[in-house]
């Protein structure tokens, strides 16, 4: 996920804290100083560094931990209230009478951000999305559109050989602007110049768009702020999209930057991929940054083929304490069709399934390997098998190694993966900060209390 680094230098500045009561200055110190430093590696400005950091001392200072939490637990929580208002509360927008104006410099992710977030509202409201593209500088703009949508209902309008964005914008709208939500991609420059300032204008008085999204390069760290404003000043910018955090260490510098601008920032590309785009909402994103994991995320991460409802149960039954090997079973299948393990782990709180959310590239490759293969080794089982695995003696794993195609070791291996996972559960059931993290995520925020 974005900003891996910063995470690693809060815990590791946060670590110090761990079995102390209380801090005397020197270490006071030292907590402010490392998590200044990470901040600022991560390109936080200097200014918003310092107030946090001001305002991370006065209150370990000022306030009581509350009875059961540790001061490391403590520290963390101010830290993750004090990021979650520097990025600012989310805004909502309504899926339906929306003609949304794209603006951008040149290479920002303005044409894939359009594609995403038709895909993201068709996918996430079930509404009718058409796409405008009005990019008349950049030949191949429209087929690019037309490539990201190739797999998608949504519709694509465009007009390659006509040389004038307004009356593509114009003849757009006549054309699909009964859409619940249109979506108009415009050209970039290089910078905001007086040609591009002519053409967004004219566009932005024909389209009367009832949003302005600016989308920003998160790799342009501080410097998104001037942009944010010079684009502000031109359309009144309603919400920014911060590209690309996939592809930097820095991205704190983009999201702050904007931040102060006052523009809410209302979504983050993390990926080249459409389906790589997330509503951005900044406590459920610093809750991930922080390890607290957000269930409602993972939830979100779901395609229309699974099952909100089941998911929810499935979680709720996991927080019982009860697993069965089809309890196993539904937690792959649904794994399988969120997509990616990277993906799901990123969600999850650090501490749940033993630190999964810091394995590497190659052991989440090797544990995507095992669910395939667990898979089709379940699919040899019995009902009673799967309920009980308990009962799975040599005899009965031969036969399931025979059914499936693959060795007997492969069938203790799911066996043995079982039984890690049901002592997990078990220890999620016994660990009664940990599920009222769990709850918190998926409802009550404040609620929230880290284990650590
Ligand atoms: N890694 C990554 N690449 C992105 C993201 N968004 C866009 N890109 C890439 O950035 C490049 C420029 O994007 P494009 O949409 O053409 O930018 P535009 O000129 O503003 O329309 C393309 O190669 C995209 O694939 C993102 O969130 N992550
Ligand atoms: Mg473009």
């Amino acid at each position: 996920m974005a900003l891996e680094g910063l995470k690693k230098g809060i815990f590791s500045a946060v670590a110090r804290l761990k079995g102390k009561r209380k801090l005397d200055e020197a270490e006071m110190k030292e907590l402010t100083k490392s998590i200044r430093r990470s901040l600022l590696e991560a390109d936080f400005n200097v200014r918003q560094t310092k107030e946090i950091t001001a305002r991370l001392e006065e209150r370990i200072l000022e306030e009581e931990p509350q009875p059961g939490i540790t001061l490391q637990t403590h520290a963390m929580n101010i830290i993750y209230t004090e990021l979650v208002r520097l990025l600012g509360a989310p805004r909502e927008i309504r899926p339906h009478n929306q003609t949304i104006l794209m603006v951008g410099l040149y290479g920002q992710g303005k044409t894939t951000t359009t594609a995403k977030l038709a895909e993201w509202w068709r996918k996430r409201h079930g509404i009718r999305v058409a796409v405008i593209e009005a990019d008349v500088q950049r030949p191949g703009a429209y087929a690019q559109l037309k490539q990201l949508l190739s797999d998608s209902p949504v519709e694509v309008y465009g007009d390659p050989e006509n040389p004038d964005a307004v009356s593509i914008v114009k003849s757009g709208l006549a054309k699909v602007g009964n859409a619940d939500v249109v979506i108009i991609d415009t050209a970039g420059r290089d910078r905001l110049d007086d040609e591009l300032q002519a053409e967004l204008e004219r566009i932005h008085k024909v389209a009367n768009a009832t949003e302005r999204f600016l989308v920003i390069d998160a790799q342009v760290g501080q410097a998104a702020g001037p942009v944010a404003a010079g684009f502000h000043d031109l359309v009144g910018v309603t919400g920014v999209i911060v590209s690309k955090l996939d592809g930097t260490a820095r991205g704190g510098g983009a999201l702050s930057a904007v931040a102060t601008t006052g523009a809410p920032i209302v979504f983050i590309g993390e990926g080249e991929k459409v389906a790589d785009l997330e509503k951005f909402e900044s406590d459920r994103f610093i809750s991930r940054l922080l390890g607290m994991g957000d269930i409602r995320g993972l939830i979100d991460l779901a395609p229309d083929s699974l099952d909100q409802e089941e998911a929810m149960r499935l979680t709720e039954r996991m927080m019982s304490g009860r697993f069965t090997l089809n309890d196993m079973y539904k937690q792959m299948e649904m794994m399988s069709k969120i997509g990616t393990i990277d993906k799901i782990v990123s969600h999850l709180p650090d501490s749940m399934f033993g630190g999964l959310g810091s394995m590497n590239r190659r052991q989440k490759e090797e544990m995507q390997q095992n669910l395939e293969r667990f898979r089709v080794i379940m699919d040899s089982m019995t009902q009673d098998e799967k309920n009980e695995p308990q009962i799975l003696k040599s005899e009965r794993i031969r036969r399931i190694a025979r059914g499936a195609g693959v060795r007997e070791k492969n069938v203790r291996e799911l066996l043995t993966q079982w039984n890690r996972s049901r002592k997990m559960m078990k220890g999620i059931k016994g660990n009664r900060k940990l599920r009222r993290q769990m709850k918190g995520m998926m409802g009550d925020v404040d609620d929230m209390d880290m284990p650590m």
